[in-house]
């Protein structure tokens, strides 16, 4: 046990409140799920999660449980609902605040009269902005920032900006503490455990027989890198057993094989060289399941995009369009502590420039694909480089718990 660990279970359990704001997708609910869910079955934390898009939450928690009604507890997490700029009843503002976390996830911004009732606190719980996560230089000056909330000086009220990162300095990424151990196991079975997969998505086995087979996942935005990626496929002179779950990639696989509608989850395509099994939303340890499983895994996003790395394999990351192009930024500084300077790096770096930017990744992917076994041994790499480090969840409770100390209980 850590010392955190010990001092929190030796008094009661913390309890915390979670604000999400579901923009789109399923980034927001799907992290804030993943951190509500370690807070609770590591630390035992009491975690209320307060999300905006009931329907959302629904198709995101579809494999797991039926989602009820506001209020009902799933997998040791209450779940609520919260209509982002209303108040909130007055006595869930009042019992929220006297929790002992409250964060907002992604400067949701909470309702104003839980933000009064929590002034109004003898002692108020600690309050976090929970923000995205970043490889830029910024981010450290930026983590654990105080923000003063309101003048008052007895009584002044502060919120805390934490930000995820990938080292020293940052509030880490969330990784459970047998992550790693899971991965490690599916790939010591990487034989049974594909051909299980197949099983379970009603493919034949024998396709795992074909000579140089290569496993992919598609998890990504539309665009024209997917297009293009997808006739590479299918011309290649290898085979390629694509996966790709409901969503959005599905539209480029519309065009590819000239179908009329959406397929549906459970769909197999055949188009030359290119196998493609539609899968259905998976629960997200199934999703890492199959990251761990394919040779190489196109993610996007925020929270695919750090599974993938703990997955220990090539991955390319689509990431998540911003105006004026400053997601570019953001690219680019995570490929300057990414990608090293061997000829596999830089084609793995050409490719993601490419794909991002909205480039033909055909002949791209012809060159990238045999790089793959040396991008393997780097990934490998770089999974163990983030295992040495705290993850979010022990960075997160070790400064609840510096707060905690200097308040007056
Ligand atoms: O869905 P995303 O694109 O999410 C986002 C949002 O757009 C958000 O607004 C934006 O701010 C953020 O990106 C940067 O991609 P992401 O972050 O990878 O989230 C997807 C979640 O869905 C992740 O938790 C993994 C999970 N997942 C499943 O649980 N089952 C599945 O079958 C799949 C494919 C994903």
């Amino acid at each position: 046990m850590t010392t955190i660990e010990t001092k929190i279970s030796a008094s009661r359990s913390a309890n915390m409140a979670l604000f999400c704001a579901a923009i789109d997708n399923f980034g927001d609910i799907g992290f804030c799920w993943r951190l509500a869910r370690q807070l609770n079955a590591e630390f035992n934390v009491q975690v209320e999660l307060w999300v905006d898009d009931w329907e959302a939450l629904r198709w995101f928690l579809k494999p797991l449980v039926r989602l009820g009604d506001d209020g009902e507890r799933c997998l040791g997490i209450t779940l609520r609902h919260w209509c982002p700029r209303q108040p909130l009843a007055p006595s869930d503002a009042h019992r929220l605040a006297l929790a002992d976390l409250v964060i907002e996830a992604f400067a949701c911004a909470l309702p104003a009269n839980l933000i009064a009732a929590m002034r109004a606190a003898e002692h108020p719980p600690l309050w976090l902005n929970l923000e995205y996560l970043s490889a830029q230089d910024w981010v450290r000056d930026c983590h654990l920032l105080p923000s003063p909330q309101g003048a008052g000086a007895s009584q002044a009220l502060t919120k805390y900006f934490f930000f995820p990162g990938f080292g020293e300095g940052t509030g880490g990424l969330l990784r459970e503490q047998d992550l790693v151990q899971r991965h490690e196991r599916w790939q010591q079975q990487i034989n049974s455990e594909r051909r299980a997969l197949l099983c379970r998505h009603a493919l034949p086995p024998e396709l795992l027989e074909e000579p140089d087979l290569l496993l992919l996942s598609l998890f990504t935005y539309e665009g024209k890198g997917l297009q293009t990626l997808l006739q590479a496929l299918v011309e290649s002179a290898s085979p390629t057993l694509c996966f790709v779950p409901e969503g959005r990639s599905l539209q480029e696989v519309v065009r590819c094989f000239a179908l009329a509608d959406l397929p549906e989850a459970g769909s197999v395509l055949q188009n030359g060289s290119l196998s493609l099994c539609v899968l259905p939303f998976m629960s997200q340890d199934d999703f890492d399941r199959l990251l761990s499983l394919c040779d190489c895994n196109f993610v996007r996003g925020e929270d695919s995009f750090v599974r993938a790395q703990y997955a220990a394999r090539p991955f390319v990351w689509h990431i998540y369009p911003q105006d004026e192009d400053a997601h570019l930024d953001k690219l680019a500084a995570f490929l300057a502590i990414y990608i090293d300077e061997s000829v596999a790096g830089e084609a793995l770096k050409t490719f993601w420039q490419s794909w991002n930017q909205g480039e033909d990744c055909r002949d791209l992917w012809h060159y990238l694909r045999p790089q793959l076994p040396s991008l393997q041994t780097q990934a490998r790499r770089w999974q163990q480089q983030l295992a040495e480090k705290p993850d979010l969840v022990t960075n997160l409770l070790a400064f609840y718990r510096a707060q905690r100390e200097s308040m007056p209980i």
